[in-house]
Formats: C-alpha cells, structure tokens, sequence
C-alpha cells in the first residue's frame, strides 16, 4: 500500500517535472540579437526610408514591436556595446572608440550579459564586429588572443576584431586568425610607421576609394585604413565577400545549436565605412554605396530569419533588430554618401548624427520579434539598450548579482510590447551627455574641446557651453532651446544628471 503510494506520487514528481521543463522550455525562447553598425532611425523602410528598400526588415517590424524611442547607450560604437554586454553606462570604464590593438576593455571577473544567459542554459555566440578591444596589452596576432570574447561569456566567436576601417584586416574565429599562414606572421601598429603594406597617403592610385588623412595607413584590397599592418596575406579579407561570410557563419551557428537553447549576438560591419558593396547589390539603391550596403545588411536580416525558418525555430526565437549609434554620411571616405542622399532621411525627423548629443545619436531603429509570444505592433516606450541585461535577465529566469549591470533596469515587458512604459529616466552619451524624462530633453553644457577630427566634422555635434533643453513632442528636431522657458524641468534634469554622473 505505502510502497504504491510512493510510486504514485514518484509518478505525479516526474509527471510535474517534465510539464515544468515544458513550460520552462516554452518560455525561454532562443535569442538573437542584430546589431547593425552606424544604421539611423530612417534607414528602414518602416520607418520612412526613401532610397532604399528593406523588405527583410520590414517583414520583422511587421510582425513584431517597431520601437520609436529606443535608444543605444551612446553614440558610437564601443561605449554602446560595452553597455549592451555589461548593463553599466561606458562612462563608468571610460570607454571610448578603441583603436584595432587595444586591450579587452570588458572585466572578466564581472558577469556579462552572455555569461548570465549561460548560467541559463544557452550556448552563446558572436558573429561580427567586435571593437571592445582584445588581449591584455600588446596583442601577439600570431597566437591565441585572450582575454577576449571566450573569456566574457561566448562560447563560439568568429570576428572582426575592431572596424572595417581599422587593420587587422583579418577574421578572428575563436580568438585565433583565420587562414594565418605562420611563415607569413602578422604586426600591426597604431603609433610608429611599420614596413608593410603600401600606404593611402604615399599610394592614392591604388584606392577604390579616396579618403580623408586619418584613414590613410595600409592598403588592403585596395582599401587604405587606420593604423598599419604586415604580413598574414592569407587571412586577408575581402571587403566584398563580408557580408556573405558573416552570414554564414552565424547560420551555421543556428544550425549547429537548433536542439540547445542558444544567443547569438549577429554584429555586422554594415553600414560602417568603407561602404563598399559586394556586387550584387551594387546599384540597389538610389543612395550610391551607402544605400547599396544598407540593402546588403537587410539581405543579412533575411539570412538569418531564413536559418532560423529553415530549422523550424524563427517563431521560437527572440530577435532584437537595432544599431549601434546614428547614421553618419561622410565619416573619411569619399563614397558620396552626402552628394547621393536625395530625400532620404537617414535620421527620421531627429536632429544629429553620429557622435551626436541630440536625439539621432543614439535614437535607434529598434524592432523586436517573437512571433510566439508579442502581439505586433509599435511602441513609444522610452528604453536603452543598457536595460538589455536586466530585462534578459528577467526572462530567463536569472538574477543579476550584486554590483553587476548598475544601469540596467529590467524593462521586460516594455521590450514585449506589453506596455508602453519605460524609463522614467535615460542617459545619452555622447562627447557629453543628454538627458531624457518623457518629452524633455535635457544636453549637460560641455566645456572641453571635442576632437579634432569632430569638430571638423559638417554634423553639429551639439555640444554647447549653455544648457540645452528642448520639449520633443512640440520639437522632435531640437531646435528650439526652452531652458529658460523651464527652469523648475532644468533644476530637476540638472539635479538627475549629477546624481548619475557622481554615482561612479
Ligand atoms: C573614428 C574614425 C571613424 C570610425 C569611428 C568608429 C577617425 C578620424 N575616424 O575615430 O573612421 O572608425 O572612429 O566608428 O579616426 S564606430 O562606429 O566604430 O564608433
Ligand atoms: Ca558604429
């Protein structure tokens, strides 16, 4: 009789078990996210483009929550996706845009986001851009280079180890270079002049496009960059194939993981400079290069929807469309993005640009799909990219430790779409920093000269001596300064904005 009993109540435990890992099965989905590079919020067809067509990315929006104040963390580059990883603002670790040999600037004893996803149960990826730098001083690009993305929390990496415009100008798959031929070892050099390579400056007839002093360093494929390099002909990649070879690693990625839980953050070097287009698509926009590579970026999207369908899995998946800072036109090189433009509006109805304090700096074209759980739609909810961690966190179940992701806020359900509430409070960085409470709009004055090369930029960065404060429902384009108008809003942005700057 007992021993009955306690076969049927071992019966109900398995029983109960296994609908308990159903469910919790069911409520993990697989989670990409696609960070585009340099993309604006008027880039997309959904959200007005006009040179161009963006059919996979349209598909996405239409299926899931197309955001219209979704923001990166800053905006450039490496300080964003160091706060997409950590959940902390950049400018706790200084971050700034880092050169191709610099050092990891991720802590490997703190947890990053991949790292809590595999505590999770996921098995982590990157495929693409990565620009947080590697090693831990001078990088050896002959040997293993570690820390890097291994060491923070990715499983499997296959990258370009900073910018397109930067040397190396080779893949890194697992922190090694790919195609290395070791009789042929590689340097690299972003101070002294190293022999190797022809140079931009000296060799002008070998370019496929010119460019301004700053990317004159060596040559490769017929592209002069930043810094210098020697050696690893073998690795060398072509520009061109790019796009190709990122996609299909990273659906080789969703292949090779389709019976695990997986992340896999697809980080492409479109639409970043050098713009140049593989040949099919050549001419596919209106826009010269930089339209032809936002088409190229958008056939990268439909690769990854496709892996993911072909696998049975894209209902099932969590995917996060965004960019890592605004749309910039002519960033060094002479690809006519500026001339070409017509009545595009690479940044929608906002002011700025790249490196810019106002709101198209860091307002992104931001969609998120899963068919299985959102209801499709758009949503005005105010997020940051920085809330990833927490709100990721969230979903599957973790808890975010102790003096971990200090700047992110779980959001779940505003990235859902279930609500349209999101911050109360969001901070832009830039070469200073914004300010966000609902309308308001607030730009801490900024004292120090901004680079060089910035201020010689044509975008108006923003950066003011005077406080700026603008009301985005009456003026999306931040052109009318009403802090004066609004002093009791100023006094409260202003105390907000130390609070979070001190709290370092
Ligand atoms: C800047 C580069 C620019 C680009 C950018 C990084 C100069 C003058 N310009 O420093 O070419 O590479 O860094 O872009 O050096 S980002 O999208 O990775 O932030
Ligand atoms: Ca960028």
């Amino acid at each position: 009789m007992i021993g009955k009993q306690i076969i049927k109540k071992g019966v109900f435990i398995i029983v109960f078990m296994m609908c308990y890992i159903g469910i919790s099965q069911k409520v993990n989905p697989n989670i990409v996210i696609i960070y585009v590079d340099d993309l604006g919020f008027g880039d997309i067809g959904v959200n007005g483009a006009i040179g161009v067509k963006t059919p996979n990315i349209d598909r996405l929006a239409e299926n899931g929550v197309n955001f219209t104040d979704a923001h990166c963390a800053a905006a450039t580059c490496t300080p964003s996706r160091y706060s997409l990883l950590t959940g902390s603002y950049a400018f706790r670790n200084n971050a700034a845009i880092l050169e191709g040999d610099a050092p990891l600037i991720i802590d490997t004893k703190k947890e990053t986001l991949p790292e809590l996803l595999q505590k999770a149960g996921y098995k982590t990826g990157v495929v693409g851009k990565w620009h947080l730098g590697l090693g831990n001083g001078k990088v050896d690009w002959n040997k293993r280079i570690s820390p890097g993305p291994k060491e923070v929390g990715f499983d499997y990496s296959f990258l370009i180890p900073a910018t397109g415009d930067r040397t190396p100008c080779v893949f890194l798959e697992n922190q090694k270079v790919l195609g290395l031929d070791a009789k042929d070892p590689i340097e690299v050099s972003y101070g002294t002049r190293i022999d190797g390579y022809p140079l931009g400056k000296e060799h002008p007839e070998l370019l496929k496009q010119h460019t301004d002093p700053y990317h004159q360093g060596s040559i490769i494929n017929g592209i002069s960059r930043i810094g210098y390099m020697s050696g690893g002909k073998d690795a060398l990649w072509v520009d061109e194939e790019i796009p190709f070879v990122l996609s299909n690693k990273a659906s080789a990625f969703i292949e090779e993981n389709k019976e695990d839980k997986f992340f896999l953050y697809f980080s492409l070097h479109d639409i970043h400079q050098p713009r140049i287009a593989n040949i099919k698509f050549v001419e596919s926009s209106t826009m010269g290069p930089r339209g032809d590579v936002i088409a190229q970026m958008d056939w990268c999207v439909g690769q990854i929807t496709k892996s993911l369908k072909k696998v049975n899995l894209l209902d099932d998946t969590l995917i996060i469309f965004t960019s890592d800072n605004g749309p910039i036109l002519d960033d060094g090189y002479l690809d006519y993005a500026t001339e070409l433009l017509g009545n595009h509006k690479p940044a929608g109805p906002y002011r700025g640009a790249k490196y810019s304090v106002y709101e198209a700096g860091t307002r992104m074209p931001t969609i998120v799909h899963w068919p299985k759980q959102i209801k499709a739609g758009t949503s005005s909810a105010l997020l940051s990219q920085v809330d990833l961690y927490a709100s990721l966190a969230s979903l599957v179940g973790q808890k975010v430790k102790k003096g971990i992701a200090p700047d992110s806020e779980n959001h779940l359900d505003a990235w859902l779409g279930k609500t349209q509430t999101g911050r109360e409070f969001l901070l832009e960085e830039a070469y200073t920093f914004g300010l966000r409470m609902g309308k308001w709009k607030y730009i801490l004055p900024k004292e120090q000269a901004v680079p060089k090369w910035i201020e010689q930029k044509f975008v108006d960065p923003g950066f003011r001596k005077e406080i700026q404060l603008f009301d985005l429902e009456k003026d999306p384009s931040e052109s009318n300064n009403v802090y004066k108008e609004h002093p009791e809003i100023t006094a409260i942005m202003k105390q907000k904005m130390d609070e979070v700057l001190k709290n370092n």
